[in-house]
């Protein structure tokens, strides 16, 4: 973009000038030609960096850093207790909704992580693992993962994409094992950027409590893709994603759910029909079994997410997202939904 906007803006000082006088034309063309060739010897690989003139586009050179790098949290293993020999949870009774509310708030898109540590408190007294999230700093940005079930052994498979634009390789990156039940830290470790995208795969051995964790990098372009898609009320549209990136996407449009009784991406109000049954329930598809009839539902990677009008969204992994109505009786639908999406 910044090219562009330079060239043109090459093109009509150039215009400009040669109105005034062939003289100035020659003059002007031949100092661009040395300042292109000056750019052209400076910019060699090996050779400095320096680039005080016209930006031309950089050579990779080793000790550059990648704008972005996907960073997969791969998996990890935890020390069954404490280092002073406590349990990591017990359940407490009396702090159950405390503690799922943090839960819940920690996970994105995992409804059942809320329910499995319910299910887990409402027991009997009894210890259980940490669920296990990691938060990766850089920059005065915190990337997080999901939280998983409770487990010592975390799978999290999960891309996060690391903005380093203006970071150098000295800049401090600090790792953080976090305990989704109650937010408290499990383990900690401190390294450089210029560490962490020194390799494509790191086992991070130094982190208290946590035996290895190991995590995949790989430096990226970031290509913002931009569309609009229609998403007919009787059939689903699927689009490839990458892990680490953020979906915006703004929906609009009527979809019928019979013929009539049309909505927007947000569905049908919630009202009860026969039997005492929120309307069109019994058609939802199970995943979004209380969210309103008729609305725009996706699946980001497997994971369930439902949309609306919209909002922004991350992609755990690379996948697929798929969007859909929410009714499963898709015989006497019609119309649809236009849904815009940028991915970046
Ligand atoms: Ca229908």
């Amino acid at each position: 973009m910044r090219t562009v906007r330079r060239i043109r803006n090459r093109g009509s000082w150039l215009d400009h000038s040669t109105k005034r006088s062939d003289t100035y034309a020659v003059l002007s063309k031949a100092v661009l030609l040395f300042l292109v060739a000056a750019c052209l010897s400076s910019s060699s690989p090996r050779g400095s960096s320096s680039n005080g003139g016209i930006a031309i586009a950089p050579i990779a050179e080793p000790q550059q850093l990648a704008g972005y790098y996907r960073v997969t949290v791969v998996s990890a293993s935890i020390a069954d207790r404490r280092r002073d020999g406590t349990a990591w949870n017990t359940t407490r009774p009396s702090k159950t909704w405390m503690v799922i509310g943090t839960a819940a708030g920690l996970a994105v898109g995992q409804a059942s992580l809320g329910t499995q540590i319910g299910e887990l408190l409402d027991g009997e007294p009894t210890e259980f693992p940490p669920a296990p999230v990691v938060e990766i700093n850089v920059g005065g940005m915190a990337y997080r993962t999901s939280a998983l079930s409770p487990t010592l052994a975390p799978q999290w498979d999960e891309t996060l994409l690391i903005d380093v634009r203006r970071q150098t390789r000295r800049d401090p990156v600090v790792i953080n094992v976090l305990d989704g039940v109650d937010h408290k830290l499990i383990g900690t470790n401190a390294m450089t950027v210029g560490e962490l995208v020194a390799r494509d795969a790191v086992t991070l051995t130094g982190i208290p409590n946590v035996a290895n964790l190991n995590l995949r990098i790989e430096p990226t372009i970031l290509q913002q893709k931009h569309g609009v898609v229609w998403v007919p009320a009787d059939a689903a549209y699927e689009l490839e994603v990458r892990g680490g990136d953020i979906l915006k996407i703004t929906a609009s449009g009527t979809a019928c759910v019979e013929p009539g009784d049309c909505h927007g991406p947000d569905g049908a109000a919630p009202s009860l029909s026969g039997l005492g049954r929120i309307y069109g329930q019994r058609d939802n598809w199970p995943e979004f079994h209380r969210q309103p009839h008729g609305s725009l539902v996706g699946w980001i990677s497997g994971v369930p997410v439902w949309i609306g009008f919209g909002g922004e969204f991350r992609v755990p992994r690379d996948g697929t997202l798929r969007l859909a109505i929410n009714d499963t009786r898709v015989d006497n639908n019609s119309g649809g939904f236009w849904v815009e999406i940028v991915q970046n």
